[in-house]
């Protein structure tokens, strides 16, 4: 599908935009580490919400950014529950200040409380009036990864995400579950059929302001609702793993043209640490 005109038809109203990179970060959680029932919370349950971690400035700035790149990068897919596009930070220089966003990163590290570097980032599109849910799984079944036991994400509003807009709904304690086989993120029982216990789980879902954030371990099982505003729900995810991560030689967009062998640790350019 061409993203040109589609995207363009969802241009909002640039009232805030800026063209020079914001230096300012939100106040909320400069020079703060996050109080401990926030981080126990998240080792409890596998995720946790964290309001303000963008300025409008900066919202207005990378939601530009975010959909300039929808418009001149291919999508990895373009299927029916998002429009994907993977390793935006090695296209866009202005992603690239998000993805590597100090703040954030260092939330990600005392949340996981040990080292850690980028695995890759996600900008994810859900376009309006898009009935498709992305169903329940966990992300790191879909990973070719040894180690990387604490690996976290960030989904970043860059917009408001209310329920009707798709945000996202968590399992709580389903992080625990590990070795389960990949699960498909188009069919609702997917992962219930792996795992039926979890269909009982409490189901926690967290619409986001444009700005705010969830942070969930990577197996922690969540899906996220359909589309049925007339606003494209606009996200980014921001994925770190472990620092000591090794690649398990399985088949991955990001490592494949990457030629690793199986047992080296992920490092280099691709997978920058992040520094705490
Ligand atoms: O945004 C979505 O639709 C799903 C996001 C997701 O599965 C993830 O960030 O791991």
């Amino acid at each position: 599908m061409p993203n040109g005109p589609a995207l363009i038809k969802w241009r909002y109203n640039r009232s805030m935009e800026t063209d020079t990179h914001p230096t300012v970060h939100s106040e909320r959680w400069q020079n703060k580490v996050l109080p401990a029932d926030m981080v126990a919370s998240y080792r409890t349950r596998g995720f946790l919400h964290v309001p303000e971690v963008l300025t409008p400035v900066e919202v207005a700035y990378y939601r530009d950014a975010a959909e300039r790149a929808a418009l001149s990068m291919p999508p990895l897919s373009d299927r029916p529950v998002f429009l994907q596009l993977v390793n935006v930070w090695r296209s866009s220089d202005a992603m690239k200040q998000l993805t590597l966003h100090p703040l954030l990163g260092r939330l990600a590290s005392e949340l996981a409380g040990v080292p850690l570097r980028l695995w890759h980032d996600q900008i994810l599109i859900k376009k309006p009036h898009n009935s498709a849910a992305t169903q329940f799984h966990q992300d790191q079944p879909y990973w070719p990864h040894d180690g990387g036991t604490h690996a976290i994400s960030a989904w970043i509003a860059l917009v408001d995400v209310p329920v009707e807009r798709g945000c996202m709904t968590f399992l709580t304690g389903s992080h625990r579950f590990n070795n389960l086989p990949a699960q498909d993120l188009g069919d609702a029982h997917s992962l219930f059929g792996k795992a039926p216990s979890m269909e009982w789980f409490e189901r926690v879902t967290i619409p986001l302001r444009a700005g705010d954030c969830t942070f969930h371990h990577a197996r922690c099982a969540h899906m996220a609702g359909s589309n049925e505003t007339d606003v494209p729900r606009v996200a980014h995810t921001i994925i770190y793993t472990d620092a000591d991560t090794r690649f398990n030689g399985g088949n991955h967009v990001v490592t494949a043209p990457l030629g690793l062998v199986a047992g080296e640790v992920l490092t280099g350019d691709m997978f920058p640490p992040i520094n705490r």
